[in-house]
């Protein structure tokens, strides 16, 4: 990706962290461990995605309000929640993410449990106060909604998880492969996108676009992310790759094969390029748009 790109993506990742920083407890915190086990996730690395993306559309459409990161980084903390409970012996059994060992491996079960709730539960608290003020009440309130909406079931992320978690070894069915994806990932990179456009006060049409655009990113995402666990080394992965297969597990590869897939999601970008150009009001969507293509070329 070109200097432009990197440097506004490195600003928007250092707002994120920031923030994060900013809205955990302090880790010596009593009772201790479980702050330490909720910073030790949060900060384990990790690209930022959803909460960049959260900031760059508040960057698109204007808003620069102060207090921004801190639903940004609820996202981010309700994700990490999300794969700190999806490496744990009952769901995938990993002991490897972001390059690290998993919570469970380092704090114990009980603890990695308790610390994706508490992560969970932190960002509802974040979302409800943030940002500040009588004026931006029922606009939080929608959020709140929204955010609860996507992490949840049925319409959200844990939907997701329980068709995942039974598709294996079934038939390859297009259309189920779609609506796990559409909930596991796609809800929270929607809602990414979705509650900064809510919060900064968009009209509607704006909304139906960028909708439109997340929903593409969030299925070229997943794509990829299927794609890089069948060619991706443990080491720029940071996790350990081959588990879908290993699993059985329903996966774009698995139906299309390697190279479709990539024309799939290539396909998928450009759908999501076609809903940002139609966004008019002088919105600038450049860096959204170079983080879809960004998305399809992300090493990990
Ligand atoms: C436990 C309710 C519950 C849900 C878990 C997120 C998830 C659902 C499972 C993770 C497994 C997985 C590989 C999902 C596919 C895509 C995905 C969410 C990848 C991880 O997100 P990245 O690449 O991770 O943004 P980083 O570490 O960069 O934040």
């Amino acid at each position: 990706m070109n200097e432009l790109f990197t440097r506004r993506w490195d600003a928007l990742r250092s707002e994120v962290e920031d923030s994060l920083h900013r809205c955990l407890p302090a880790e010596d915190t009593p009772p201790a461990v479980i702050h330490r086990a909720m910073a030790y996730s949060v900060f384990a690395g990790g690209k930022r995605l959803r909460a960049v993306l959260f900031l760059a559309v508040a960057d698109a459409l204007g808003w620069r309000h102060p207090e921004r990161g801190e639903p940004a980084a609820a996202i981010e903390l309700i994700h990490t929640y999300s794969l700190i409970h999806d490496d744990l012996p009952a769901m995938d059994d990993d002991d490897l993410r972001r390059g690290k060992p998993t919570s469970h491996k380092v704090f114990g079960e009980a603890m990695a449990i308790l610390a994706g709730d508490a992560l969970l539960t932190h960002a509802f608290q974040l979302l409800s106060r943030y940002p500040d003020g009588a004026e931006y009440a029922g606009r939080r309130l929608d959020v709140i909604e929204e955010v609860a909406r996507a992490a949840g079931t049925p319409a959200g992320m844990v939907a997701g998880q329980v068709l995942d978690i039974h598709a294996p070894g079934q038939t390859a069915d297009p259309t189920l492969l779609h609506e796990i994806h559409r909930l596991k990932t796609g809800a929270m990179i929607r809602v990414s996108v979705r509650a900064a456009a809510r919060l900064a006060g968009t009209d509607d049409d704006t909304l139906v676009r960028l909708t439109a655009f997340s929903e593409a990113l969030g299925l070229a995402f997943q794509i990829t992310d299927d794609i890089l666990d069948e060619t991706a080394s443990p080491q720029t992965l940071g996790k350990t790759p081959g588990k879908d297969r290993q699993q059985d597990k329903l996966t774009f590869p698995r139906l299309y094969g390697l190279a479709q897939s990539r024309t799939l999601a290539e396909r998928t970008v450009a759908d999501g390029l076609t809903a940002l150009d139609a966004i008019g009001g002088g919105v600038d969507t450049t860096f959204l748009a170079d983080i879809a293509r960004f998305v399809l070329r992300r090493p990990h």
